[in-house]
């Protein structure tokens, strides 16, 4: 039976993918660089430099290392100014109990999410003290899909891969998680998230008493 269950956030827990993707869609019309549902589902997951090569892929030109920082920098600055207004009212719908039940259950709870903007975000929502472990972003050298973010919420709450389950939205996060070596829930719709191990539309359907995943990846 798993010990812990390691959440993602952002499309998790709460809505900001929409915020996210609004801040990126600002920057591409900015820089008249192409922006569609796909390159918005690719970022999900993907840290803030990786988002910004995605739109830059077909942007009508090259850009310097300095100037990807600015771009960046700018990208950011509007997400801050968003999130800036949120408040409890934008978790999504059974967020709040899905983390409470895993304490309740007995479980250690920790959250992994990309965003160097995370623990602001659960400030302003008001779930900070609901976990064990938060990893900071900022100390992943590797986005997902890479495992590091996973690994380190595991170490962090001192317990194995093999002991966590980790739930995400995004593919780039499935496949995060099952490198790690650990079962993954999915949140969402089946196109983006075929690997999961096991699949619910959203995270209101999240009930720690059923989730029975005996194999891992
Ligand atoms: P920031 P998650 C990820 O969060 C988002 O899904 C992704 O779209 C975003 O680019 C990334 O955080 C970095 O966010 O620019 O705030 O550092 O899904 O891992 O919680
Ligand atoms: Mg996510």
């Amino acid at each position: 039976a798993p010990r812990a269950v390691i959440f993602d956030l952002d499309g998790v827990l709460a809505d900001t993918a929409v915020l996210h993707r609004a801040a990126w869609q600002q920057l591409a019309a900015e820089i008249d660089a192409p922006f569609d549902e796909a390159i918005a589902e690719r970022m999900k997951g993907v840290d803030r430099m990786g988002s910004l090569e995605i739109l830059l892929e077909r942007a009508p030109r090259r850009y310097s290392d300095e100037e990807k920082a600015g771009l960046a920098a700018r990208k950011n600055a509007r997400y801050v100014e968003l999130i800036d207004r949120l408040d409890p009212r934008h978790l999504l719908p059974g967020a709040r109990a899905a983390v409470e039940s895993v304490r309740d259950a007995g479980l250690k709870t920790a959250l992994a999410s990309a965003s160097r903007n995370a623990p602001q975000l659960l400030e302003r929502l008001g779930i900070a003290g609901l976990f064990d472990y938060v990893v900071d972003a900022g100390r992943i050298a590797r986005s997902k899909p890479d495992p590091e973010i996973f690994l380190a919420a595991a170490a962090g709450l001192g317990l194995a891969p093999t002991d966590c389950l980790g739930v995400e939205d995004a593919a780039a996060g499935i496949a995060s998680i099952h490198a790690a070596g650990m079962a993954a829930i999915g949140i969402g719709q089946a196109e983006a998230l075929a690997e999961a191990d096991v699949l619910l539309s959203n995270i209101a359907a999240f009930d720690i008493g059923r989730i029975t995943t005996t194999s891992g990846p």
